[in-house]
């Protein structure tokens, strides 16, 4: 099964509680607090696995979740760590809030890690609320609830060269004539349902050890495919990645020219830049053709439908001739091209140094009063801020030492300052992530 879009639910683990515990020994009478800390809960991580062509693994379940770090435990005994879940993914996954609108984060190299959600933070155990006015605290916090989000999964395989070509061309012949790939090979059309990938060894035609590349062989292109024709545009997607493309003629067609023209127009239809890429044009089977008729279409194309640069070859995806001087050809681009992004990447380095971020501490204490609403009496406040709202999440809001342990951050990060500008009265609440605060008067 081969499946490159998918919709999934990530949780990541809750961090433990933390524990309310004092020790108890025989003639100690009034032991200190020594509630553990709660483990942290485990991260969703995506990670890449260059085994792996295709996201139907992950598509066989809609909703993945990391383990919860454990609770703390009384003797000091921290909560064990929730474990990491690792999803493995092929090279060439993209992944997309839901609605497909913004890439959160692209993975394309071998064994590369992403921790898409975070696990939360374990709760600190009673023994860190001890202080010289309470010797006997009664309150420890909860564990931060694990991030949740839902994404998009989309596989762009990455291929270095690209086939693209009606159907029964000779795409696949010619894949498994030059590189390790061996997809099916038939004289109907539509033969190849999925993107296959194989890697070309160049040293096989006489090139260096490290001139190596991946050819990629996507399913025929038909007239009509931007309507939804033949397998439509389904796999294009497949080689916008990729750095040329060649273009495979089948001479025993009738009207090859026009059946070029229309396929460029598909790709140019399906993505504009596609139709910028580096390309070369192979008419193959020219062991059934004549050479007098290989000719004509070869003169007729260089009239027609393609600028003087660009290269034609003359191939048997058969029996291998023309092959070696097309794939020397296609590796002179493929490396050409890799120089120009490896440019382009250190470019981008160079600029984003300049960038001024905030320091972590600044982002960490900032807050906003985003709304101040009525309710019979009383006003509400409702306070958004990273820090803040996640303190309030891991405390627990029933017991007075927890309110009281809010009240204490909220002076010391300046927002009760900002409230009593906005004149907020006893009675009043503050609302923080969903729970209810009572202000108290903390003249
Ligand atoms: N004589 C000759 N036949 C070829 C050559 N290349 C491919 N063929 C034949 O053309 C037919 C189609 O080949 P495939 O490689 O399956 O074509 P494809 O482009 O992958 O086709 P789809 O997967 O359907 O898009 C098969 O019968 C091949 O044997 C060639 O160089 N010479
Ligand atoms: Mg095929």
């Amino acid at each position: 099964m081969f499946c490159d879009e998918t919709k999934i639910q990530l949780i990541a683990g809750k961090g433990g509680d933390g524990s309310v515990s004092f020790l108890r020994a025989k003639y100690i009478s009034k032991g200190g607090p020594d509630g553990g800390d709660g483990g942290k809960g485990g991260n969703v991580v995506l990670k890449t696995n260059e085994n792996i062509n295709t996201l139907s693994n992950i598509n066989s379940k809609k909703r993945y979740k990391a383990d919860d770090g454990e609770n703390g435990r009384k003797k000091n005994m921290s909560g064990k760590m929730g474990e990491d879940l690792v999803l493995e993914v092929p090279i060439g996954t993209v992944i997309w809030n839901i609605d497909k609108t913004k890439i959160l984060t692209d993975l394309s190299h071998p064994n590369q890690e992403h921790i898409i959600a975070k696990g939360g933070k374990g709760g600190l155990g009673n023994q860190h609320f001890a202080s010289s006015t309470n010797q006997v605290p009664r309150f420890a916090e909860d564990g931060e609830p694990g991030e949740e989000l839902s994404v998009l999964l989309e596989l762009k395989l990455v291929g270095d060269l690209g086939l693209v070509g009606l159907p029964s061309v000779g795409k696949s012949t010619l894949i498994s004539h030059v590189s390790n790939a061996r997809p099916k090979i038939a004289a109907y059309e539509f033969t190849t349902l999925i993107p296959n990938l194989g890697v070309v060894d160049m040293r096989r035609f006489g090139g260096s050890p490290e001139d190596s590349f991946v050819i990629a062989d996507i399913p025929g292109i038909i007239e009509g495919a931007s309507e939804g024709k033949g397998l439509g545009h389904k796999f294009l997607r497949h080689i916008s990645r990729n750095k040329v493309l060649i273009h495979i003629i089948d001479p025993l067609r009738p009207n090859p020219i026009e059946n070029f023209k229309n396929i460029q127009y598909e790709l140019e239809t399906f993505d504009k830049e596609l139709a910028k890429k580096p390309l070369i044009v192979a008419i193959n089977k020219v062991d059934a053709v004549s050479a007098k008729e290989i000719e004509k279409i070869e003169t007729k194309l260089k009239e027609k439908a393609i600028p003087k640069s660009t290269k034609v070859f003359k191939i048997s995806a058969v029996s291998g001739e023309g092959l070696k001087e097309m794939l020397f050809e296609a590796l002179k681009v493929i490396k050409k091209e890799n120089k120009k992004s490896a440019k382009l990447s250190q470019e981008k380095a160079g600029q984003t140094k300049e960038i001024q971020v905030l320091r972590p501490h600044e982002k960490l204490v900032k807050f906003k009063i985003i709304r101040i609403k009525k309710r019979k009496t009383r006003r509400v406040f409702v306070i958004k801020g990273e820090r803040l709202e996640q303190l309030v999440t891991m405390t627990n809001t029933e017991n007075p030492e927890g309110i009281k342990r809010i009240h204490h951050f909220l002076n010391k990060m300046g927002v009760i300052k900002a409230l009593k500008r906005e004149k907020i009265e006893f009675d009043d609440i503050i609302e923080i992530a969903d729970k209810q605060i009572p202000y108290q008067d903390s003249k």
